[in-house]
């Protein structure tokens, strides 16, 4: 019997050779499959940019500027939020990003505040939206839930009037 089941392949031929290719055609139809799977929709979708916020660092005084998305954020959908750039946060240069100043000792706070952008809290304290480690090319991203409002969004910093230029803050959604 187990003779027989042998004598399906061609006899006088090499079975293996024929079967190779039809192995890997196999395997890139499985491949295939596994794509279709996550449906068109979800292989076509990307993060866009929908909204472009600049923070403005400089304040004469101990209240920051804030900067209000002109997009609604929907109640429901999670966005991302992507904050971007350097300035100079003090009377001697030294540089910040969106979550910490002086980039060799990569400062997370400053006087007890937690310098940097914050999201939808406009009083500068210990607090904030945290933007993660720090990051060389200070480029930061976290998720963020639509609340059915814009977002509002300031740089909490404990002295504003030696700050000069602005960072980038921009909403992505997945569509
Ligand atoms: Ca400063
Ligand atoms: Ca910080």
């Amino acid at each position: 019997m187990l003779l027989a089941v042998g004598c399906n392949f061609t006899p006088g031929s090499s079975p293996q050779v024929p079967d190779a290719p039809s192995a890997d055609t196999r395997g890139l139809d499985a491949n295939a499959a596994v794509l279709d799977a996550g449906g068109a929709d979800a292989a076509v979708k990307t993060w866009v940019v929908i909204d472009t916020l600049s923070i403005v660092t400089y304040a004469p005084q101990l209240t920051p500027q804030s900067t209000m998305s002109a997009v609604t954020l929907a109640v429901g959908t999670t966005y991302k939020l992507r904050a971007s750039g350097m300035f100079p946060c003090t009377t001697t240069s030294v540089p910040g990003d969106a979550e910490y100043w002086d980039f060799t000792a990569q400062n997370n706070f400053t006087s007890g505040i937690d310098f940097g952008i914050s999201v939808d809290d406009t009083t500068p304290d210990g607090t904030k939206l945290d933007w993660g480690p720090y990051s060389s090319t200070h480029v930061y991203e976290t998720p963020y839930e639509g609340t059915g409002k814009r977002i509002v969004a300031v740089l909490f910093d404990s002295q504003y009037n030696n700050n000069t230029g602005s960072l980038k803050l921009e909403v992505l959604e997945l569509k």
